[in-house]
């Protein structure tokens, strides 16, 4: 099991020697800036990446996220050239010795929030998701209010350039179904999984944020009937999971502890978070440990050991403190609190199994 810290690159306000300096963390996983979805990665690029963080003495444990192109998951005739991009981005990173991909397969947007700055009774900052404020918006002004509370940092996910398409990628995705959505993602995992196997790269699906439909857009990966059918429809150990904690838990219905125990022989990559529940499909991104939030996290720990996870693992999203200037839920300083917590309770868990002398 390896420890690692999402880390923006270049474009990251928190130098990569202090990411170093939190103990125990092994690495980062970063994306490779600067590239539209569809396009290819090349070797000249993705070797760049890995030297910056080389050179500072830590690990690429692997690329969060290759995203994949709408053209992938809406079927369109532009399909086929995507895959072609995606399958030689696979075999580039393998060559560069990267052997993990998270990515998602969710119609335009890839996670929702409504407010980045919830202030907490701590005097902290924390993100909050609440479906009624969704339910009262137009998918255009999502944008606009994400944009506006970003305190000018770029949000993963919800940049501009992209964004600008969004009534086109409306208009690809209408009267979409689930079904239609799942089959392009069977397509899409029966084409790259054999470069997969051939090149020892893991892909790993990050499940949907929220976990239910926003907007009418159909989700597939948004409970463990969900995972079950991805990771049986090419039945691979190359064709895996992102655990993240914190999005298929935002649905109380969904228990994370047993997830794991049905498909965390299938889990290459844990984002570790937790979530505190403010009323109905309402919900805000809670410190890391148990006593804040709504999940056991000693019993996630304890059901990642116990199926032998030997993945890559990272805390998720943490809180704003301390005045930090960052962008929403990737600072570096509950983000450090929640890895060492993490690390704790795995030390804690292994030893007392007899595990980890
Ligand atoms: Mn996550």
């Amino acid at each position: 099991m390896k420890w690692g810290i999402r880390w923006y690159g270049a474009k990251d306000h928190i130098p990569i020697n202090h990411i170093r300096q939190i103990p125990g963390v092994d690495g980062v996983v970063g994306p490779l800036l600067g590239k539209m979805l569809g396009d290819l990665w090349t070797l000249e690029k993705i070797k760049a990446l890995k030297d910056s963080v080389e050179s500072s003495g830590l690990e690429l444990l692997g690329i969060e996220s290759v995203a994949v192109a709408d053209a992938i998951k809406a079927g369109t005739e532009d399909r086929d050239r995507c895959i072609k991009n995606y399958k030689q981005t696979i075999r580039n990173l393998s060559s560069c010795g990267i052997h993990l991909i998270c990515y998602s397969f969710k119609p335009i947007f890839g996670w929702a929030k409504t407010t980045l700055f919830y202030k907490n009774p701590d005097t902290s900052y924390s993100l909050v998701y609440d479906d009624k404020v969704v339910q009262s918006l137009k998918p255009q002004d999502m944008y606009e209010l994400i944009k506006s509370q970003s305190k000018g940092f770029e949000m993963s996910g919800w940049e501009e350039k992209w964004l600008a398409k969004i009534d086109e990628l409306l208009e690809i995705y209408k009267g979409f179904t689930r079904e239609k959505l799942f089959d392009n993602l069977a397509y899409f995992l029966k084409e790259v999984i054999p470069v997969c196997e051939e090149c020892d790269v893991k892909m790993a699906i990050h499940p949907d944020e929220p976990p239910y439909e926003i907007f009418g857009l159909p989700r597939i990966t948004k409970n463990l009937e969900d995972l079950k059918r991805i990771i049986e429809v090419v039945d691979s150990p190359y064709n895996g999971i992102t655990l993240c904690t914190g999005s298929i838990g935002s649905n109380p219905d969904n228990d994370v502890v047993q997830i794991i125990k049905e498909v965390g022989h299938r889990v290459h990559f844990v984002h570790f978070r937790n979530v505190e529940f403010l009323g109905e499909r309402k919900f805000r991104e809670s410190a890391h440990m148990s006593k804040d939030g709504a999940f056991d996290m000693y019993k996630i720990m304890e059901a990642l050991v116990d199926v032998s996870f030997d993945g890559i693992i990272r805390p998720d999203h943490g809180r704003t403190i301390w005045d930090e200037e960052c962008m929403p839920g990737y600072g570096l300083y509950d983000r450090a609190l929640g890895i060492c917590y993490a690390q704790g309770l795995y030390e804690a868990i292994t030893k007392s199994k007899g595990i980890q002398k």
